[in-house]
């Protein structure tokens, strides 16, 4: 045993005890922590460029800065990046894979073509993995979404064209379930929006709810898929209007019982998602999560540990609303290694989990009898446990590297593989 794994032993110990002392059993939240799948998505690997080389470029209110050398070219190459993020990161996670992902040997493939096939390598990838997958039909960077308008547009044609990619997505989602022995969440995002004030600010939204009951048409078993609405409240280029808004996908999701997806950058500023989990969850079967980090827009900044994220794990612990949540990331950051943006974001969202795991039943039972005081009072103390020695205990558990460790590796991956990309 190394020094260093050593000293990590010995403050996992006094840890332990420190919060058995509080009626915490840190055994019991690492056995659960194992239990939570994040669905890593696949374009924080490539910046969401897909595989179709079309030349089109990233579109739909949406933007990825920063020129850090090593971007994944291929499906190969993002399938090794991908590989690599998760052997930084503890536990069994999922891949969630967009549609312009797929794999079109050199075929110019309309996104109203794709089949299953063209998604068989991934398949094969994370079925050897051992993970699930999650997918998504892609609304944008595409000709017939320029004009910023997709499954709610007023000509009847491309609506068609849009809804019958997203069929497809469904068809191949299912597949990617029954193959994989998991439900795939496919998520509907679309950019549709106006930049400036609209007049009509209701038909846009008829035809939307209109295409998706025609995308949702078909009964899938939801053994093998399930359907998920992202909504949104701005984006650039739809600053004025946003026709698939909060008001419009949560009465879409109660009404048709489908999942909602909140992503934590589309909604103001100051406005956070943990306290409309449980809301939503009262009305709708199960959440789709985007965790992601806004800086002053929906900029998908990398995930930290920051309070917005703790909440939001606190709430699922808390409320017991874990088994009725899928867990996605949404941020893309090209300023920065990619594979370390992968491994920051997800790393922090499980300390996250694992902080509220952590949490002694003294809280709830303080507010049960009325003493908010002590509510206050623990909830305080409770930022200063030594939660950290329990998250290295778990990364050493879960074979892999414990502290900045990871980082070398990250490093040294980035000198032998990503810098050898021209
Ligand atoms: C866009 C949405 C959407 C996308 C991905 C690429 O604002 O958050 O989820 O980020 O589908
Ligand atoms: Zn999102």
């Amino acid at each position: 045993m190394s020094a260093n794994s050593e000293s990590h032993t010995r403050a996992y110990s006094l840890a332990q005890e420190h919060y058995a002392a509080m009626g915490v059993d840190t055994e019991a939240a690492m056995a659960k922590l194992a239990t939570i799948p994040i669905s890593l998505h696949c374009w924080q690997g490539d910046d969401v460029g897909g595989f179709e080389n079309t030349g089109e470029g990233l579109s739909g209110g949406i933007a990825v800065t920063g020129n850090y050398p090593g971007r994944a070219r291929t499906p190969d190459e993002l399938r090794a990046d991908l590989d690599m993020a998760l052997s930084l990161i503890p536990g069994k996670h999922r891949l969630n894979l967009h549609a312009f992902y797929g794999e079109f040997g050199g075929k110019k493939v309309g996104r109203d073509e794709i089949t299953p096939e063209h998604f068989s390598n991934w398949i094969a990838w994370a079925k050897a993995n051992g993970m699930g997958m999650d997918f998504n039909p892609t609304c944008f960077a595409h000709p017939k979404a320029a004009d910023g308008f997709t499954l709610s547009h007023a000509d009847q044609g491309i609506r068609d064209f849009w809804v019958e990619h997203c069929v497809r997505s469904r068809e191949i989602s299912a597949v990617m379930g029954r193959e994989l022995g998991s439900p795939c969440v496919m998520n509907v995002w679309v950019p549709d929006g106006y930049k400036d004030t609209p007049v009509d600010r209701v038909s846009p939204r008829q035809r939307l709810a209109e295409s998706l009951d025609r995308v949702f048409a078909k009964a899938q078993d939801p053994a093998h898929m399930l359907d998920a609405v992202e909504c949104k409240l701005f984006g650039i280029g739809s600053e004025s209007y946003v026709v698939g808004s909060h008001e419009f996908y949560m009465g879409y999701a109660v009404k048709n019982q489908k999942l909602l997806c909140l992503d934590a950058g589309h909604f103001h500023p100051t406005e956070t998602i943990a306290d409309k989990l449980g809301s939503a969850l009262m009305f709708v079967p199960e959440i789709l999560l985007h965790v992601s980090r806004g800086v002053r827009w929906d900029s998908d900044h990398v995930v930290t540990l920051d309070d917005a994220l703790q909440s939001i794990s606190s709430a699922l612990v808390r409320d017991d609303l874990l088994s009725r949540t899928h867990i996605g990331l949404d941020f893309f950051d090209a300023s920065i290694n990619r594979i370390a943006a992968w491994t920051i974001g997800t790393r922090n969202t499980l300390k996250s989990l694992l902080i509220a795991l952590l949490e002694p039943a003294a809280l709830k039972e303080a507010e049960a009898s009325g003493d908010l005081t002590t509510r206050l009072a623990l909830m305080e103390e409770l930022k200063g446990m030594p939660w950290g020695a329990v998250w290295d205990q778990y990364c050493e558990k879960q074979g892999v590297p414990v502290g900045t460790a990871w980082l070398a590796e990250t490093k040294r991956y980035e000198i032998a593989v990503l810098n050898k990309r021209a």
